[in-house]
């Protein structure tokens, strides 16, 4: 089994370590230990009480994820609770780093806690599809009222030891050595006759909650605007619910046995621990080991200080690492560094930061008008318009200033690395570094690797991105890398949908409805419909040569309608809304696109509008990995989670397309290549392959 409890005897009390390198979660092993060593200080009459902390940089991470679904071995966590629940001599938990899930659920089964101030405290549960399932929905309110236990469970997110203090969580922060503290914390109440204290049978702040039934109410309006589409956060809510009308704690921990099966049993538990070990495999590049040189990355500079150049900007601002901004003319300069600033201060309005946090940013921001000024950067960020000939240009000056070894990157969202690293004398430190919009937001970033790339600047860029805090991805250089290029397919289908019977609206409503944050005429509007309209324009290109995907847009855009800078395009916004409205005009613009175009119009159903949208990116997610683009099919997913709102309780693309079956796909791909024809629906011979075997692209991940 996994994972040990060391137990060890120090005078009156007994010590247990628990050890299940590298945080210590509940596997079968340390469930064992936990009820061993309980048992051994209950029997040895010399103890008088109990320490229990953990090794290395964990107290408890949580139930050991990898079990889910697997046969269980050793006793139950719940066992182990209920014994360490029954001592008759007092528990004291030293959490000396996370407490996490089930982790933090046994300290609160503890008399007491006593925490490292560096210590984080969290009941992440939700983040993967379930709810504290050992007693923490029962517990934490008894602890510390409903409406803060509510608002700790159903955010996830960790807080550090000082706050679960202040919070009530932890009864003692201990500086200094965390185990000397909790000996003498632990003596001192073996002084004052070693008090027990069991929150199970605490009811004063539950009693109290009763008189607000509000509390759920509110919990229920956040969690729908944080959590659309969740299955988690209602059974969560049921259950504190159940805490704090039941009264009866042993009732209420059936509540939560009841609601946390649902959850384990729901696919979206399955889909998001998906993504929870996606996002760490997705570090893991086979040819590039953990152990790669990786050069520091102390100053930066950006090319461009437009809406990407500002962004990405920031984002060294925000990681503390001193950045300059090279732009063309004063002006353009001006405008960029002025939204730089506006933007931190949107933040200051919000109370996301404060005035001395702005400061502290925009004095690590440097503009220059000359390319000079960026040699001693450790990485140059080329963030210009997309075009190949510039950005070569753009290259071939900046490696005449950088310094030797800096990291030579392009921002571009699916131009040719290699030709950029062709302009340079040292192809070996160039990459793709692609940065999504608001770059400073946005937690992907695409890194993108040329032929001659260096595994060092591969390392050095992977490690980056931790630094900058995002979720990198590796992808090979094809055009449009991973993201954008799958989603070629999923626009024009969209836009050939509307031609045949749809409408934009049908369309949007469908993909909101799937758990996108936006459809694919919501996001033109956003992105701006003039843009594909003047370089179309710009080229010289025939209207009979526009694609009839097209037509809407550039039709829209003669009439000056933009999409929400000009608050018209697919949708009406009404002055300063982000909400669009629905508008017969673009209806009828439509319907007479159809007629020009000889197409007659007809229902196209919902599920159809969802397939269509959806399986050509699949598709083509089948073509990037038989290329070898993307390593693997999760960071298919990856990318398409954090770059595009994939909704992440279907575990992004892939993940989501085997649990349609490859088999359906693939039938589909082939009905609609029979009724509207078209390389779209040419099955990848991947997704053939995996389909006929009856496989999935779960197999592929080695
Ligand atoms: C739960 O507790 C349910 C209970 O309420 C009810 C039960 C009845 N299990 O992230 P890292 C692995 S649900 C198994 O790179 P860091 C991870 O995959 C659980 N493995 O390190 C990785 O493996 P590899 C609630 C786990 O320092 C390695 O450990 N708890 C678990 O950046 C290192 O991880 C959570 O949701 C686990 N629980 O961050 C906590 N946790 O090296 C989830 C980690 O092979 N964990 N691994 O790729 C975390 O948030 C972070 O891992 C943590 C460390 C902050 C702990």
């Amino acid at each position: 089994m996994k994972g040990t409890v060391h137990y060890s005897v120090d005078g009156d009390l007994a010590i247990m370590t628990v050890d299940n390198p590298p945080v210590n979660p509940l596997s079968g092993g340390v469930r064992q230990g936990l009820a061993d060593g309980v048992g051994a200080a209950l029997s040895d009459n010399a103890i008088k009480a109990v320490i229990l902390t953990g090794a290395g940089r964990a107290f408890i991470a949580g139930a050991d994820i990898s079990e889910f679904g697997a046969k269980p071995e050793g006793p139950s966590l719940h066992d182990c609770l209920a014994r360490m629940e029954a001592s008759t001599k007092p528990i004291v938990a030293a959490l000396n780093g996370t407490a996490f899930g089930g982790g933090l659920e046994v300290a609160l089964c503890c008399d007491y806690r006593v925490a490292a101030p560096s210590a984080p405290v969290g009941l992440p549960e939700v983040k993967l599809g379930l709810l504290p399932g050992a007693g923490g929905t029962q517990r934490l309110p008894r602890l510390i009222g409903a409406e803060k236990a509510l608002d700790f469970i159903l955010s996830g997110d960790p807080i550090p030891g000082p706050m679960a203090k202040e919070l009530g969580i932890v009864d003692e922060l201990i500086e200094g050595d965390l185990l000397d503290g909790a000996k003498a914390f632990a003596r001192d109440l073996i002084a004052t006759g070693g008090p027990l204290r069991k929150i199970r049978d605490e009811a004063d702040k539950v009693m109290a909650d009763r008189a607000d039934p509000e509390i759920f109410t509110r919990a229920r309006q956040k969690a729908s605007r944080r959590s659309r589409g969740h299955f988690a956060p209602e059974q969560i809510i049921q259950c504190v619910e159940a805490a704090v009308n039941s009264g009866d704690f042993t009732d209420g921990l059936a509540v939560e046995a009841a609601r946390f099966a649902q959850c384990l049993n729901h696919p979206q538990r399955a889909a998001l621990i998906h993504v929870f070990f996606s996002e760490r495999e997705v570090a893991k590049i086979p040819d590039v080991p953990r152990d790669t040189a990786t050069s520091n990355i102390e100053s930066a500079a950006v090319i461009g200080c437009g809406t990407m150049g500002g962004g990405i900007t920031m984002c060294f601002a925000n990681a503390g690492i001193a950045v300059t901004v090279l732009e063309m003319n004063q002006e353009a300069l001006d405008r960029g560094l002025g939204v730089i600033k506006r933007n931190y201060d949107i933040q200051v309005s919000r109370g996301r930061m404060t005035d001395t946090d702005v400061d502290a940013r925009m004095s690590l921001i440097t503009g220059t008008l000359q390319y000079a000024d960026l040699a001693r950067a450790d990485v140059i960020v080329e963030a210009i318009y997309e075009n190949i000939d510039v950005k070569v240009e753009t290259f071939k000056k900046i490696d005449e200033i950088a310094k030797p070894g800096a990291i030579l990157a392009s921002n571009t969202s699916g131009l040719d690395i290699d030709r950029m690293a062709e302009a340079t004398s040292r192809p070996g430190d160039v990459i793709g570094l692609h940065f999504f919009s608001p770059a400073n937001i946005m937690r992907l970033l695409e890194v993108v690797r040329g032929k001659d790339t260096d595994k060092t600047t591969i390392a050095t860029s992977m490690k980056l991105a931790k630094t900058l805090g995002k979720i990198a991805v590796l992808s090979g250089n094809a055009p449009g890398f991973i993201g954008n290029r799958m989603l070629a397919g999923y626009t024009r289908q969209a836009g050939e949908i509307i031609l045949q019977g749809a409408t934009p609206y049908q369309v949007d409503n469908v993909l909101l409805g799937f758990g996108m944050p936006m459809g694919p005429f919501q996001m033109n509007d956003l992105v701006g419909l003039d843009l594909g309209w003047r370089a179309r324009k710009l080229s010289g290109m025939r209207p009979e040569d526009v694609p009839i995907t097209a037509r809407v847009a550039d039709k829209l855009c003669e009439l000056e309608r933009f999409g929400q800078k000009t608050n018209r395009g697919y949708y009406i916004y009404p002055e300063g809304s982000r909400a669009g409205q629905p508008d017969p005009e673009v209806v009828e613009i439509v319907e007479q696109t159809s007629a020009e175009l000889g197409i007659e119009r007809s229902e196209v159903d919902d599920d159809e509008v969802l397939k269509r949208c959806l399986y050509p990116m699949i598709n083509e997610g089948a073509r990037i990995l038989e290329a070898g683009i993307a390593i693997r099919p999760c960071d298919i997913d990856i990318v398409y989670i954090n770059g595009y709102g994939f909704p992440e309780v279907t575990g992004g693309p892939m993940f989501w397309a085997d649990q349609q079956g490859l088999a359906n796909i693939l039938a589909d791909l082939e009905r609609f290549g029979e009724l509207y024809g078209g390389d779209a629906w040419t099955p990848a011979p991947l997704l053939t392959k995996l389909a006929t075997e009856g496989s999935s692209f779960a197999s592929l991940q080695g």
